[in-house]
């Protein structure tokens, strides 16, 4: 019966093996949980398959003929099965708890030559700070994308503005939860290049579903070169760079003809910024809550664009939203 049970299991275990049901592994941390993972469900796999298997076998063998009306046979327990259905699995949920507990404090190791980006959430957006990288005005570099070299180890420090929020990129595996008044940390070495996902996995609001960035992963060269990048963009702002800034950050919410973008969240702004100032563009920005569009809601559009932005950034944006929708009556 055993046996059956081990075989089907095996050929199980073989199937849940062979299909790719996970994404990329492209950090060190992914490689260890994704082992963690792996430990786990063949064990599980195995040990459902001997009792389906031992069940499935019982109910078919000991079955009661038809017509047969008589209790079973009484049975006073057996103290050598016990002890053995004690047994494995005390040692094998011991044995996982060990090796998952060294595999989490392997994955939050943490090199000397480590890098800190701090991560900021709110309803419905996240922003990427660098805090040891000075942009104009002395403030620390700051962006709506996270952007890192690979192969070096980051220390995430998390933080959220409002509710529960979670940061999770599926390619680098590490998850961790934002939560208001404390911060929280998770460790990440990248390891391949290339563009993932940023995503919210923590329910948190209307805008949940849109609560998504983007993680690029270059070599330590195009890093640098994206961080001057970003230097001169807050030194310069300008339209130019607006349209860059409004693509990166507003466009999944708005819709706006020029940029080519068609978020639906909030209002469309071909249609709502005709013929208004520059002023309330400005204000509509770095206030979201001073007036709500009519038919939207407050609290969804995220209130720390005045902090997130410098100045020039700031005046940047309003130059090409007056220019892209031709309104202002600057
Ligand atoms: C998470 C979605 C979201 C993001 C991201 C977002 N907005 Fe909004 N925005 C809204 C919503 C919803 C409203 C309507 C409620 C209100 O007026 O506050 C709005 C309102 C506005 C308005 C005022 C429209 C009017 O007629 O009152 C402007 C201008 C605007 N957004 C520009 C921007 C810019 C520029 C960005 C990027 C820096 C941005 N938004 C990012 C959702 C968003
Ligand atoms: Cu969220």
């Amino acid at each position: 019966m055993t046996l059956v049970g081990v075989a089907v299991g095996v050929a199980l275990a073989v199937v849940a093996v062979f299909i790719p049901w996970l994404p990329d592994a492209a950090s060190e941390q992914a490689d260890i949980v994704d082992s963690v993972y792996w430990v786990v469900t063949i064990i599980c796999v195995v040990v459902f398959a001997v009792v389906a298997g031992v069940s499935a076998y019982a109910v078919y063998k000991f079955r009661a003929p038809p017509g047969d009306m008589d209790d079973g046979s009484p049975i006073h327990g057996h103290t050598g099965l016990e002890i053995v259905w004690t047994l494995i699995p005390t040692i094998l949920v011991t044995g996982i708890a060990v090796y998952s507990g060294v595999a989490l404090a392997q994955s939050e190791e943490l090199p000397p030559d480590h890098r800190i980006i701090e991560v900021s959430s709110q309803q419905f957006a996240w922003t990427f700070t660098y805090p040891d990288i000075e942009v104009e005005g002395g403030r620390p570099l700051s962006s709506g994308e996270l952007v890192v070299p690979i192969d070096q180890t980051i220390r995430f420090e998390i933080t959220s503005k409002d509710v529960i929020h979670s940061f999770w990129v599926p390619e680098w595996r590490m998850k961790q939860d934002a939560v208001q008044g404390i911060t929280t940390h998770t460790t990440v070495k990248p390891t391949e290049l290339g563009t993932f996902p940023v995503i919210c996995t923590e329910l948190c609001g209307l805008g949940h579903a849109l609560m998504r960035s983007r993680a690029r992963v270059l070599s330590e060269a195009d890093f640098q070169a994206w961080v001057e990048e970003q230097k001169r963009l807050a030194r310069e702002g300008g339209a130019i760079q607006g349209k860059e800034l409004f693509t990166q950050q507003c466009g999944s919410c708005h819709t706006l003809a020029d940029a080519g973008t068609t978020g639906e969240v909030g209002p469309n702004l071909d249609e709502v910024l005709q013929g208004v100032d520059a002023d309330f563009i400005m204000e509509s920005i770095v206030d979201p809550s001073a007036e709500i569009a009519p038919g939207f809601q407050d609290g969804v559009m995220p209130g720390n664009y005045g902090e997130m932005f410098t100045e020039p950034q700031l005046q940047g944006l309003v130059e090409y939203l007056v220019n892209a929708t031709e309104g202002g009556a600057q």
